[in-house]
């Protein structure tokens, strides 16, 4: 924050993007329009975007509104237009650009999960505390506490609606990897990614239980799978080849799955899933709390809506109730459309560039912090750690 370009127009604050890929696009939007849907005491400006393929990059910039276009990150972090540096590409990258971007004064805003291992996180929140001290904030991409209604059941907890949480209930299906002809992307390989369905999906679900609950997970026990271990190789890939005569296949690295159970520090009990490989489940992350007082339900592909029941009231008139999260006075709503006029996915991003801006703009710690990614990250690895020794699991009984 940093330009004033007249007296009357509120600062800018220039950003900068690496990655425009899905996310680098959904961050994109999201930093085009959140000046203008909120009153914002400091004005984002698209500066530039960084990618190594120049004229992949050019394109990008273009299309997504980027002021300036960079093939090295490095360039990107030095450019004096640059306040912000917005990460958008695969984990195995994140801590060392994060890294730089910190020492060298900028604010970072780092997509999820925040590492592809615990050891990177640690070193990404060390250089985030010792940025803090300079004055410059770090965030994690959690995109999904911005959604109204996820927001709007984290206060109806906060304000001891629930009561005592007993158990949390969460899933997150996606269906892309069911063909076994889907290539071997990076999402796929452990180098790049981290872990598969686990980092990708279950770290959004273990960040909302534990934003939702107001406390850390203690302990998991775990199970996982890898259920297609080969798949066709990217034209232009060559590592891990097999197969002969068709396409060459390379292995997959990452589960395809994970299922686990957890024990938060209250002693609510918390099962998560996490898949790519659920047949007609686009983007379905639901979740069921049940608190001594009430309960809460929420799906994703339903994302305006959050389903209360106030386990106080009489039983005979009690029960679940749809509660439409579009009033002015539900979490963000008060910048958008009448009461009805339903928000959708890209919103999230709008609302995480709102956050972040404000918390710049007043000194306050953002959140999710990078500590906040860096819990998610140990929870991650707990629960890869529980599913190799298969720690828990017990084996039925076949039929003799
Ligand atoms: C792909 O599975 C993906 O894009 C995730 O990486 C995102 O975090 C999730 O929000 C949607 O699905």
């Amino acid at each position: 924050m940093e330009h004033r370009d007249s007296e009357a127009a509120p600062p800018t604050l220039g950003v900068g993007m690496v990655g425009y890929s899905f996310m680098g696009a959904a961050h994109s939007q999201g930093w085009r329009n959140v000046s203008r849907v909120f009153d914002l005491p400091v004005r984002p400006v698209l500066a530039a975007i960084a990618g190594r393929d120049a004229s992949a990059v050019r394109a990008a910039a273009d299309k997504h509104g980027w002021a300036a276009a960079e093939t090295d990150w490095r360039d990107l972090i030095a450019r004096d237009d640059v306040q912000l540096v917005d990460i958008c590409t695969p984990g195995d990258s994140h801590a060392e650009i994060a890294v730089a971007a910190l020492e060298a004064g900028k604010h970072v805003l780092c997509e999820k999960p925040l590492a592809n291992t615990v050891a990177e996180a640690e070193a990404m929140t060390a250089a985030a505390t010792r940025a803090r001290a300079r004055g410059q904030l770090a965030m994690v991409g959690f995109n999904y506490r911005r959604v109204p209604a996820v927001s709007y059941a984290r206060r109806l907890i906060a304000e001891g609606r629930l009561g005592a949480l007993r158990h949390l209930r969460f899933i997150y299906l996606q269906d892309w990897l069911v063909d076994p002809e889907f290539p071997l992307t990076w999402r796929l390989q452990r180098e790049h990614a981290g872990s598969g369905a686990l980092g990708d999906l279950g770290a959004h679900i273990v960040d909302l239980a534990q934003f939702l609950a107001g406390e850390p997970l203690v302990g998991v026990s775990a199970l996982a799978e890898t259920f297609v271990r080969e798949r066709p190789l990217l034209a232009g890939a060559s590592a891990g080849l097999s197969g002969s005569g068709g396409t060459a296949r390379g292995t997959v690295t990452v589960d395809d799955a994970a299922l686990f159970n957890g024990r938060l520090g209250s002693g609510a009990l918390a099962s998560f899933e996490a898949t790519r490989m659920a047949s007609g489940r686009k983007n379905a992350l639901r979740f069921e709390i049940n608190g001594e007082l009430g309960s809460l339900a929420f799906d994703l592909e339903r994302l305006n809506e959050l389903s209360f029941h106030d386990h106080t009231e009489p039983a005979a008139s009690s029960g679940f109730r749809r509660i439409l999260v579009t009033e002015a006075d539900h979490p963000y709503l008060e910048a958008w459309w009448p009461p009805g006029h339903a928000l959708g996915y890209e919103h999230t991003f709008t609302h995480q560039a709102r956050d972040l801006v404000e918390a710049i703009a007043s000194g306050r710690d953002p959140d999710p912090s990078f500590a906040d990614g860096l819990q998610v990250q140990r929870v991650l690895a707990a629960v890869e750690e529980s599913a190799e020794k298969n720690a828990v699991y017990t084996p039925v009984q076949a039929e003799d």
